[in-house]
């Protein structure tokens, strides 16, 4: 066994990774935000998982942030945009060589966790699928894929056995931004016209010419940022995700209709501010950043 797990956020997919890294073997200690939150989680008595119609429930040791020992290898997985806050609060249990892998869609939010910490930063993206269906219980809703790399250093590190072991099913890769832009774009041309128009996903077939028009944009985009890769049959990708995903409703969706922040600024945000770097008038991208803002104004949730 390698050395320990420390996963800050028991939500969905930390909590997803945490019950599978434990149920394996490893040794894993979740990191709760304060003394209240830990003795919530004392009395559910561990993290509950649902997984095709089988329940279980793991008592996976935790931890207040407060009271945290050295943290070495570190899942974050929060929203993108409790990330930097919940790094400055890790950064002094840091030890020497400890790597912390960002689970965040999106992007911005690594660069800023980056930023406040000294530790190996290994970014991922996911298409594993949990939600919460109560405190510490989570449900697998969709099995997925995750891809892991740190373009600062190539070499993968000897935990990904672990993954392995816990059937964490995933790569190494020395694309990973390239894949981040890629989910981003993907995200971009879907989620905020699920909201704005109300659909789920398959919702968007009746709204051909503005998806082929954000995708046109959005490779562009990719193209000006050095990303050819992540550019390339974009339009193709989405339209396939649309008709795989036509009964589900996006993230974002969700998040809007349970009235809960979304992580706007680190997709649509992050798009636009890149093409005011790149000297790009992308129209439809701004509009649709307009758009998508003032529907938030008015249902009276937090635009970034
Ligand atoms: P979530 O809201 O279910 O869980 C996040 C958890 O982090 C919450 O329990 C929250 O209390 C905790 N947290 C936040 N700040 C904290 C702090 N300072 N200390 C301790 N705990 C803290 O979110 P999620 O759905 O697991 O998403 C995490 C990231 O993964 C997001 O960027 C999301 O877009 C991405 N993602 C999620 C899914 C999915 O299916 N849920 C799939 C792909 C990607
Ligand atoms: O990732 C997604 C999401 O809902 O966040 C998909 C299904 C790809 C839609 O953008």
């Amino acid at each position: 066994m390698t050395s320990r797990w420390h996963v800050l956020g028991a939500g969905s997919l930390g909590g997803l990774w945490a019950a599978r890294l434990f149920r394996s073997g490893c040794d894993v200690e979740l990191i709760l935000r304060d003394q209240q939150r830990l003795a919530d989680y004392k009395s559910a008595a561990g993290l509950t998982l649902t997984e095709d119609d089988q329940v279980n429930c793991y008592p996976i040791p935790a931890v207040a942030l407060d009271n945290c020992g050295p943290v070495s290898r570190l899942l974050l997985a929060c929203k993108a945009y409790d990330a930097p806050a919940a790094a400055s609060q890790l950064a002094p249990l840091l030890t020497a060589n400890a790597e912390v892998i960002l689970l965040q869609n999106g992007l911005g939010s690594q660069e800023r966790v980056a930023d406040l910490i000294n530790a190996r930063c290994i970014l991922a993206s996911s298409t594993e699928g949990a939600f919460r269906q109560a405190d510490f219980s989570i449900v697998y809703a969709g099995h997925g894929h995750t891809w892991l790399g740190d373009p600062l250093r190539p070499a993968p590190p000897s935990w990904l056995e672990d993954l392995q072991q816990s059937q964490i099913s995933h790569d190494w890769t020395v694309d990973i931004v390239s894949r981040l832009w890629r989910k981003l774009a993907l995200n971009c041309a879907i989620n905020p016209l699920t909201v704005l128009y109300d659909c789920r996903n398959g919702g968007l077939r009746e709204h051909t010419d503005e998806v082929a028009g954000l995708c046109a944009e959005l490779s562009q985009l990719l193209q000006a940022c050095g990303m050819p890769d992540a550019a390339t049959g974009l339009h193709e990708q989405v339209l396939k995700v649309i008709n795989a995903t036509a009964a589900n409703y996006s993230s974002m969706h969700q998040d809007v209709r349970q009235k809960r922040r979304t992580e706007i600024a680190y997709l649509m945000g992050y798009v636009c501010s890149a093409a005011e770097q790149h000297q790009l008038q992308l129209t439809q991208l701004n509009e649709l950043n307009t758009r998508l803002c003032h529907y938030l104004d008015t249902h009276g949730l937090p635009r970034h």
